[in-house]
């Protein structure tokens, strides 16, 4: 078993899945400007540390996405948060893209950037205890988007970047992420989501990128925020897994699901759908920021020192969607 391989095998193990507290320091503002927490470098690192000293890191959190300025924070006991989150049985990762930033010759689409430099950044995020990072392209959906040159470009730097990380010794996540930002319908959800899935390992494959040794960080199937189509559970997960059956290659060993708006508990409820019917070799687990912060973010932002009850609020969000990677969630165990 390659080093990759076992690295993103103990990432996504059974009933594990993957913390995205990888928030750069614009969006961690805003979630914070939210609950009205000032957004210090302080508060900042109290909120995530008490996440990564509860309870259900050791059996819900394979691995945690950090950012920048995280990995280099200090904890109260003096490891740095990399060694806290090693000392849970978590692989500590990281966010390695600067950003989605205006395409050039197509205004209203975006191009993530990040690949300058970004082979001497590895090596020094590799020291620092990082052993896998994430790289997230944006797509939106309209009756003209996303155009292949949104697609093309996006694949491209996503290929090159994977193939980077994986020189220096760690684990890429590819996360191509197609909004739920708007009208449209499921049906075209999954045409946008598999043709830029497509294009995406055409890319891997083209860079010689080892999927045995990356994790897919996909959206879900889903009908736009402001559709009128409502679905149901069991469609969404039927729509999701035929997509990815169709358009990611077997060798790939897991699939992380972003929540991308959805409620927690939508998140769960849909994850673990996708698991009761997985008819795929796909281990199918999480990467959740919102969908397993919100409410310990909310109930922390009432007082920030209730570090137990705060805990208590994140546990049960991971052991709800650790259930749900297993597909063994319930509406009753939910509200127990
Ligand atoms: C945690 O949020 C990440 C985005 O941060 P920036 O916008 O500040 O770069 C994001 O990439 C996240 O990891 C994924 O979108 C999944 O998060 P959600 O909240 O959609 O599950």
């Amino acid at each position: 078993m390659s080093e990759l391989y076992s690295i993103s095998k103990k990432i996504i193990s059974t009933g594990k899945g993957i913390l995205a507290a990888d928030e750069s320091t614009a969006t961690m503002t805003k979630r914070l400007n939210a609950v009205k927490v000032p957004s210090t470098p302080e508060n900042r690192l109290l909120f995530r540390e008490t996440l990564l000293s509860s309870q259900s890191m050791k059996n819900c959190i394979g691995g945690v996405i950090l950012y920048d300025e995280t990995v280099k924070q200090i904890a109260s006991n003096k490891k740095t948060i990399p060694e806290l989150i090693s000392s849970t049985g978590a692989v500590p990762g990281i966010k390695v893209d600067t950003g989605a930033k205006v395409l050039a010759n197509s205004k209203d689409e975006k191009i993530t950037e990040g690949l300058d430099g970004l082979r001497d950044r590895l090596k020094e995020y590799y020291k620092l205890g990082a052993r896998f990072t994430k790289w997230r392209a944006v797509y939106v959906i309209s009756d003209k988007f996303p155009s292949k040159l949104s697609i093309h470009t996006n694949a491209h730097a996503l290929a090159r970047y994977a193939a980077l990380v994986q020189e220096t010794g760690m684990v890429p996540i590819v996360e191509p992420e197609v909004l739920m930002d708007g009208e449209h319908n499921a049906q075209d959800c999954f045409v946008k989501t598999s043709e830029v899935l497509k294009k995406c390992y055409d890319e891997l494959i083209l860079n010689k990128v080892d999927l045995k040794g990356t994790i897919l960080k996909p959206n879900m199937i889903l009908p736009g925020s402001i559709s009128k189509e409502k679905m149901e559970c069991r469609k969404v997960a039927e729509l999701t897994l035929k997509c990815l059956k169709e358009s990611v290659p077997s060798e790939v060993p897991g699939i992380a699901f972003l929540s991308g708006g959805q409620t927690e508990k939508e998140a769960t409820e849909n994850l673990n759908e996708i698991n009761k019917l997985n008819n795929t070799d796909f281990i199918m687990t999480y990467s959740y920021g919102r969908a397993l912060q919100q409410s310990a973010l909310k109930f922390w932002s009432k007082n920030i020192k209730d570090i137990n009850g705060t805990q208590n609020t994140f546990n049960h969000r991971a052991n709800m969607c650790s259930l749900a990677a297993q597909g063994k969630w319930t509406e009753e165990i939910e509200n127990k």
